[in-house]
């Protein structure tokens, strides 16, 4: 595979997850390729000079006349299309896309695109888990870990359920969904992205082309800019209007429903909050877009109990319960959590927050937590950020680490309370990620003892 000199070449922007299925798709298909990536010292370096040592990679501050010289970039979702060499190099007419254009021009199955700021995995698995109850052969990746080419060498499939983010999109040009949704939009990424509504605009991506737009009419946001052409299907967590998906009461009982027809009673649900029976609704909407039988998807609901680290219970000691929600990398997700959580219990919530803030506003917290909250333990790089919004009516204690968080909750919590790690921020500054930061809250949990006992 020659490549250096080579005036015809894709340049693959960075050497994560993507950059390296972008690698494998494009050395299958033969078509010349490098990468560039801007950290000097990319993970997976060595790996891949050993695997690909023909191909030129240059690690560092991007060279705009190099990227200048690819007939096309493949960026990845990490690394902002508003790069000064990026967008120099589009304007000198080098084609500039993302992996989910690679898979979108080599697929002809139908597909289903999930975008939202917060439940976006729970939505895409569950959507997958019932298109797989319904017997379709389906393919489930994208930003919820298997990068979207790598689903290429899974078989054939009559199905994809991609979960996308507002990085992917920003890059992607050739999306064509069967189904299309914005599950809800609150700020995240506010490091990424200059305002609102330049997010906004992002996640709106999603619906271009579509055939079926499934939007939240909860959520202003969500509602697609896009002609009355194209079917369009709500769900809201109230009365649907017909046709649509949302909740109905029947003789006393709550029942997800589409139009007048209750479906299924939500206490049947194996997925607990009204922020899952929100997620529920979309999923119900976009596997009935596609034709999924309904039938076949309220099995589903029956079964999937959701993703760990979303809202976990972990374990009752002394009357307290711990929930893992260390998924909850955003304001939205936290103020889901507390007031999802908040309005059953006897007590209070303990909540462990903190982290990198992205640069949010976390002022939304301070209301729900004054009503639902005994106290806030906060952690990492934005714990005094948080603290100054949360402590003119939630007694507030920073803690070093997240073990020190968990003693002290623990210590604070009385029984009908409930300790809830839901960050509100990425976890970088403390830890490999969400899933490492929740590990870590699982182990402190299951070690606590009684407290008589200590
Ligand atoms: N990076 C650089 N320079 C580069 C390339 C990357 O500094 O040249 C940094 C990025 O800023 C980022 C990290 O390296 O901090 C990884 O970036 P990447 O684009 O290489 O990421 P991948 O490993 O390819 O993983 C990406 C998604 N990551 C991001 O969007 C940051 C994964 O979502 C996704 O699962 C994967 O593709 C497969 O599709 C993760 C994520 O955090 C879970 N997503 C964000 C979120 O959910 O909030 C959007
Ligand atoms: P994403 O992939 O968009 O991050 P997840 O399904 O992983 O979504 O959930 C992320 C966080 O959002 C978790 O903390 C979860 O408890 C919370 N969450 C789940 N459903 C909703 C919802 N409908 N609205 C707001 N937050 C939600």
């Amino acid at each position: 595979m020659q490549l250096i000199g080579s005036d015809s070449f894709t340049l693959i922007i960075g050497l994560g997850k993507t950059g390296l299925s972008c690698a494998r798709f494009l050395a299958d298909q033969g078509k010349p390729f490098a990468v560039a990536d801007t950290r000097e010292l990319p993970p997976n370096l060595a790996a891949f000079r050993q695997q690909y040592p023909a191909v030129e990679v240059r690690c560092g501050k991007l060279d705009s006349a190099w990227l200048q010289r690819a007939n096309r970039l493949l960026v990845s979702p990490g690394v902002s299309r508003n790069e000064a060499a990026i967008v120099a190099a589009e304007q000198a007419g080098v084609e500039v896309l993302g992996d989910i254009d690679l898979f979108c021009q080599a697929v002809t199955a139908p597909i289903i695109a999930i975008t939202g700021s917060n439940a976006k995995s729970t939505v895409t698995t569950l959507v997958g888990e019932m298109a797989a109850d319904a017997g379709v052969a389906v393919g489930v990746g994208g930003n919820l870990g298997t990068p979207v080419l790598d689903l290429l060498s899974q078989g054939e499939k009559a199905l994809y359920v991609l979960e996308l983010s507002s990085f992917q999109l920003e890059t992607t040009e050739c999306l064509h969904a069967a189904a299309a949704t914005v599950l809800n939009v609150s700020p995240d990424h506010m490091d990424r992205y200059p305002d609102l509504a330049a997010y906004h605009r992002a996640k709106q991506r999603v619906y271009r082309n579509c055939n079926h737009a499934v939007f939240n009419a909860d959520d202003l946001l969500t509602r697609p800019l896009l002609s009355d052409a194209v079917a369009q299907v709500s769900f809201r967590l109230g009365k649907p209007d017909l046709g649509h998906f949302g909740l109905l009461l029947e003789d006393g009982e709550l029942f997800l429903g589409k139009g007048l027809t209750p479906l299924l009673p939500v206490r049947q649900m194996k997925l607990s909050g009204g922020h899952n029976q929100a997620n529920a609704l979309a999923a119900l909407a976009l596997g009935d877009a596609v034709g999924l039988p309904i039938a076949a998807m309220l099995q589903t609901l029956q079964r999937f109990g959701g993703l760990e680290h979303r809202c976990q219970w972990l374990r009752d000691l002394q009357g307290v319960a711990y929930y893992n929600d260390s998924k909850g990398t955003n304001v939205g997700a936290t103020l889901a959590a507390v007031t999802g959580l908040g309005p059953g219990l006897q007590g209070k919530i303990i909540l462990i927050a903190g982290g990198d803030g992205k640069g949010a506003d976390f002022a939304a917290l301070a209301e729900p937590m004054r009503r639902w909250g005994r106290a806030a333990l906060l952690i990492g790089r934005d714990a005094e950020v948080i603290e100054t919004v949360l402590q003119t009516d939630t007694p507030c204690q920073r803690a070093p680490t997240l073990e020190a968080a968990v003693l002290a909750a623990q210590q604070l919590a009385q029984a009908g309370d409930l300790v809830l790690l839901s960050p509100a921020c990425a976890s970088f500054d403390m830890f490999k990620g969400f899933e490492h930061r929740g590990q870590r809250f699982v182990t402190a949990v299951q070690a606590l003892m009684p407290r008589e006992a200590q």
